[in-house]
C-alpha cells in the first residue's frame, strides 16, 4: 500500500488541515501518515481560539521514523504553526526524500489577499524558504504573491501575469508549481501550473461556484496528492482535485443550514472514490 506522510495541524473544529487530509487521502486507497503541528479548538477564521503548539514533539517523531527506516511515497506539509516548523520540515525533507518518492508544500498562509491571522510577511519569506526545497507547490494567489513580495491582484490579469508568477515560483526551487484560485474569464475558476523540467504550462477551469468555504485548499492539496500517489498523470490528478473541490462547494452551498465553515466532503466521498477509480482505469 502507497504511504504518505503529512504534517499539518488539527483544528478540532472547523473541517480543515488533517481533519480533512486523513479521510481524503485514506478514500484514496493511500495510507496516511500524521504529524500534528498545534491543536487548535477551531480554525483561525474565528474569533477566538485555543492553540496548542507541538513543535517540541516533531523532533523526536522524526528520529523515531528514521530510526525504523519507514518509507514514503510522498510528504506533505500544509498549515504550519511557527518558523520552527519551517526549518524542521526542511530537515524532514533532507532525511526522508528519495529516489521515487517526492514532497509537496502547500504553503498555507491567507487567502483573498490577506495573512491569516499569526502570520506575516517575514514568515511568507521564510515559507518561500521550505518551498524551494519541495517537489511540487501549491500556493493560491495571495500566498504566492506573498512568498513574491509582489501585490496581490484579485482579478483582471492574464495569462502572461500567471505564467511569470510560476516561472517565478518555480525559480524559488521547487520543480512544479501550481497556482489556485485561478480566473481568466468571470464566471470560471481553476489551476494553473508548471513544470521547470519540461517547461510546460498545464490548467484546468470549471464553472465558478458562487460561494466560498473554508478548508477547500486542504481538500484540493490532499486530493492532488492522493491522485499523483495512485499514479495518476499531473493534469488527471489536477482535474480530479479540481472537480472534487467543485463537488464539495456545490453541495454545501445546496444545503441552507450549512454553516459557512468546511464544506460536506464527507458525503462526497464515494463520489472521490468512484472517479479515481474511472481515471485509474
Ligand atoms: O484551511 C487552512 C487552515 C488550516 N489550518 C488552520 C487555519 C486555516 C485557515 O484559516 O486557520 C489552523
Amino acid at each position: 500500500m502507497k504511504r504518505i506522510a503529512t504534517v499539518q495541524d488539527i483544528s478540532c473544529l472547523g473541517k480543515c488541515s488533517l481533519t480533512v487530509a486523513l479521510p481524503v487521502i485514506s478514500a484514496m486507497g493511500v495510507e496516511c501518515c500524521v504529524i500534528p503541528t498545534a491543536v487548535l479548538s477551531t480554525h483561525t477564521m474565528f474569533s477566538r481560539f485555543t492553540f496548542h503548539d507541538l513543535t517540541e514533539e516533531i523532533p523526536a517523531i522524526l528520529d523515531h521514523w528514521e530510526e525504523e527506516e519507514f518509507y514514503f511515497d510522498a510528504l506533505y506539509t500544509g498549515y504550519l504553526g511557527s518558523r520552527e516548523q519551517l526549518s524542521l520540515m526542511t530537515d524532514m525533507f533532507h532525511r526522508f526524500r528519495k529516489d521515487g518518492n517526492f514532497t509537496l508544500v502547500d504553503p498555507v498562509m491567507g487567502d483573498h489577499g490577506r495573512l491569516y491571522t499569526g502570520f506575516d510577511e517575514e514568515f511568507a519569506r521564510q515559507m518561500a524558504g521550505l518551498c524551494a526545497v519541495a517537489d511540487i507547490i501549491v500556493p493560491n494567489m495571495t500566498e504566492a504573491s506573498f512568498m513574491l513580495g509582489v501585490e496581490y491582484v484579485e482579478s483582471g490579469y492574464d495569462r502572461d501575469y500567471i505564467q511569470l508568477m510560476l516561472k517565478k515560483l518555480t525559480a524559488l526551487g521547487a520543480r512544479c508549481a501550481i497556482l489556485t484560485g485561478v480566473s481568466f474569464e468571470e464566471g470560471k475558476i481553476g489551476a494553473m501550473g508548471y513544470d521547470s523540467r519540461t517547461g510546460e504550462f498545464f490548467e484546468y477551469y470549471n464553472e465558478k461556484v458562487p460561494a466560498a468555504y473554508h478548508g477547500t485548499g486542504d481538500i484540493f492539496a490532499s486530493t492532488l496528492l492522493g491522485g499523483l500517489v495512485q499514479g495518476l498523470p499531473m493534469e488527471k490528478a489536477l482535474a480530479v482535485a479540481a472537480d472534487f473541490v467543485r463537488e464539495c462547494i456545490l453541495l454545501t452551498s445546496q444545503d441552507p443550514s450549512a454553516e459557512g465553515y468546511g464544506v460536506h466532503f464527507e458525503a462526497l466521498v464515494p463520489w472521490l472514490c468512484r472517479r479515481l477509480e474511472q481515471e485509474q482505469a
